[in-house]
C-alpha cells in the first residue's frame, strides 16, 4: 500500500476502487465513506490513486497555498472541453490563469455588483410575475425556475443577452447542449481506455462544444462591430474587452473571452440555483426560521409588496444571508474541489505522507458536518451558526463553498447578491406550500440539486405587518 497508513475501502484485483464507487452519486458516496473511515483515505483508481480529505484540522493545513494548489484533474480536466482555459479549468501556472483574474476582479468586484442590481432585479421579477400568474394549484418545478433565473441573471450581467427561460417551456438551445455535454463529461469521468467508450456520446460532445462556441463567439464578434462601442456598455463582456493586465500589460484574446464567458454559463446554471432550491426546502421544513425571514424581509423592503428591493436594501438582509449560508454548509452545490502538494509532503504532525502531486480532493460535504467544528448535531439546520458571533468564534477554513484561496470563486458576491435579492422578493409576496412533503433527495451532476422538488405557493394577500403568510401544511391546500 504506497499510502499506508492512509486507510483505504477493500479493493478488487487491477481495477481497485474504481467500480465499487457509486457512478450516479459519487459524491454523496465519498461521503457516506468518510464517516465510515475517517478524516483521511484514499481510493486506488485503476493505479492512480485519489486522496479523499474531510476532517478540518487537515483541511486547514491544506489550505495553506504555499504548500499545496488546485489541481486541474478529474472531473475538471474533462470540463475544459468547455472551459477551456478560463478561470474556473485554467492550471494556476497557465499564463491566462493571473492575466485573467486580475482582469475579472474588476467586474466581479463590489462596484460591478451595484451596476448589476438593476438588471438582476429585472430577471427576479419574471420569475415572481410568472408565480403570480399561476392557478391555485398549480406545481412549480423548484429546481428548473431558479435554474432559468441563474442563468437568465448571468446572461443579462454578463454579455447582455437574454436567455429568456421564461418565455419558453424547454431551456434555450445553448442549455440544452451545455446539460448534454456535462452529463457526457460526468459518466466518462475516471472510465479506464476512455477512447473505447461511448463513441456516440462523444461525438455528440463535440457538436455541441461547437454548437456552444459558435453562439458565444458570434456574440463576442457583435459586440467588437457594435455602432455603440464596447465603452457605452457596463456588463462582464465590455470589462473583458477593455480591462488590461496591470502585470504584462496585455489584454485577454477573443478565444479566451469565449472561455470565461461560457464558464460563467456553467457557474450560472449549475451553482445558484442549487443554492436557491436547497434554501428553500430548508425553510419549508423551518417554520419558525421561515417566520424570521419573512419579518426581515418585511422590515427592510417595507409595506409596498410591489416596491422594487434597491441594492442597499438586499446587502441588509444579514438573517436571509446566514439563511443562505447555512445552506451552503448542508449542500455546497461545488461539493469537492481538487489539490496537490507542491512537493512531496508529512501531514497530520508527521503522520501522512502525500507525494508531490498526489490528487487529493477536499469533500466539503463532509467537512461542513465535521462535529468538532460544528458540533454534536452538525446535520439540523440552524442559521444561528452564521451569526456574527459564532462566524468569529469558528476557526478558519471550516467552510469552504466557495474553494480555497486565490482559486476560490471569484463569483461569491455575485451569487450571494443574485440569491439573497430573489429570495428576498419570492417571500415578500408568497406562502410556500410543501404539498408533496416532499424529502431531500440530491442528484449530482457536476454540482448537486434536489431532484422532484415541487411547491405550490399563494400569494400573500393578507400581508400586514405580523401577518406574514407561514407554511400551509398539505391538508390545508385546496
Ligand atoms: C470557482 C463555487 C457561483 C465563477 C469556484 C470554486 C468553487 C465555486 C468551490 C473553486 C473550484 C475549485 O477549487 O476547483 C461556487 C458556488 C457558487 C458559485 C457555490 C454559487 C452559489 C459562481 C458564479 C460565477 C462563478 C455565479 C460567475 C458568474 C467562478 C470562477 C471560478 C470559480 C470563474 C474560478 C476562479 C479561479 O480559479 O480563478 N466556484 N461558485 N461562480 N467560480 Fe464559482
Ligand atoms: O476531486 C475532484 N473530483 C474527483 C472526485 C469527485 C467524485 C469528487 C473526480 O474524480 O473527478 C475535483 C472536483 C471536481 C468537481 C467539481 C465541482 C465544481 C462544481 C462547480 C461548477 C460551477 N461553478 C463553476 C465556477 N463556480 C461554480
Amino acid at each position: 500500500n504506497r499510502l499506508d497508513p492512509i486507510p483505504q475501502p477493500p479493493t478488487k484485483p487491477v481495477v481497485g476502487n474504481m467500480l465499487s464507487l457509486d457512478s450516479a452519486a459519487p459524491v454523496q458516496h465519498l461521503t457516506r465513506l468518510a464517516k465510515e473511515l475517517g478524516p483521511i483515505f484514499w481510493l486506488d483508481m485503476m493505479g492512480s490513486p485519489i486522496v479523499v480529505v474531510s476532517g478540518h484540522d487537515l483541511v486547514d493545513e491544506l489550505s495553506d497555498e504555499k504548500r499545496f494548489d488546485k489541481t486541474v484533474r478529474g472531473a475538471l480536466r474533462r470540463v475544459r472541453a468547455v472551459g477551456g482555459d478560463g478561470l474556473f479549468t485554467a492550471d494556476t501556472r497557465e499564463p491566462n490563469w493571473s492575466k485573467a483574474h486580475n482582469i475579472l476582479l474588476q467586474p466581479f468586484g463590489n462596484r460591478a455588483m451595484q451596476s448589476y442590481h438593476p438588471s438582476m432585479v429585472d430577471i427576479a421579477e419574471q420569475l415572481v410575475n410568472k408565480w403570480e400568474r399561476l392557478n391555485a394549484d398549480d406545481e412549480i418545478d423548484v429546481v428548473h425556475d431558479m435554474t432559468a433565473l441563474t442563468l437568465d441573471t448571468i446572461g443579462l450581467c454578463g454579455f447582455d443577452y437574454r436567455f429568456n427561460s421564461f418565455y419558453r417551456r424547454d431551456y434555450h438551445p445553448f442549455v440544452e447542449s451545455l446539460v448534454r455535454s456535462l452529463e457526457t463529461i460526468m459518466m466518462t469521468r475516471g472510465l479506464p481506455f476512455e477512447q473505447l467508450w461511448m463513441q456516440k456520446r462523444r461525438k455528440t460532445l463535440g457538436e455541441d462544444v461547437a454548437f456552444m462556441n459558435k453562439m458565444v463567439d458570434e456574440i463576442i464578434a457583435e459586440r467588437r462591430k457594435s455602432a455603440e462601442g464596447i465603452d457605452d456598455k457596463k456588463d462582464m463582456l465590455a470589462a473583458m474587452m477593455t480591462g488590461v493586465d496591470r502585470a504584462t500589460g496585455e489584454q485577454l484574446d477573443d478565444v479566451n473571452i469565449r472561455y470565461q464567458i461560457n464558464t460563467f454559463l456553467i457557474a450560472g446554471h449549475e451553482t445558484t440555483s442549487g443554492l436557491l432550491s436547497c434554501t428553500i426546502y430548508a425553510l419549508l421544513k423551518h417554520p419558525d426560521i421561515l417566520k424570521k425571514a419573512y419579518d426581515e424581509v418585511d422590515r427592510v423592503f417595507g409595506p409596498d409588496v410591489n416596491a422594487k428591493p434597491t441594492y442597499q436594501q438586499v446587502t441588509q438582509l444579514t438573517y436571509i444571508t446566514q439563511i443562505l449560508k447555512e445552506a451552503l454548509r448542508l449542500w455546497p452545490p461545488a461539493p469537492a474541489y481538487g489539490i496537490s502538494p507542491l512537493k512531496d509532503e508529512v501531514i497530520g504532525g508527521g503522520k501522512y505522507r502525500l507525494r508531490k502531486g498526489t490528487f487529493t480532493t477536499i469533500l466539503v460535504t463532509a467537512l461542513h458536518r465535521d462535529p468538532s467544528v460544528w458540533g454534536p448535531n452538525p446535520d439540523a439546520f440552524d442559521p444561528e451558526n452564521f451569526s456574527r458571533e459564532a462566524e468569529a468564534k469558528r476557526p478558519i477554513n471550516a467552510w469552504k463553498p466557495f474553494g480555497n484561496g486565490q482559486r476560490a470563486c471569484i463569483g461569491r458576491g455575485f451569487a450571494m447578491h443574485e440569491a439573497a435579492l430573489a429570495l428576498g422578493m419570492i417571500l415578500q409576496r408568497f406562502k410556500l406550500i410543501d404539498h408533496q412533503r416532499y424529502q431531500m433527495h440530491l442528484k449530482e451532476t457536476l454540482t448537486m440539486k434536489p431532484e422532484g422538488f415541487k411547491i405550490k405557493v399563494r400569494p400573500r394577500a393578507d400581508r400586514e405587518r405580523g401577518a406574514y403568510g407561514g407554511p400551509v401544511a398539505a391538508s390545508a391546500a385546496p
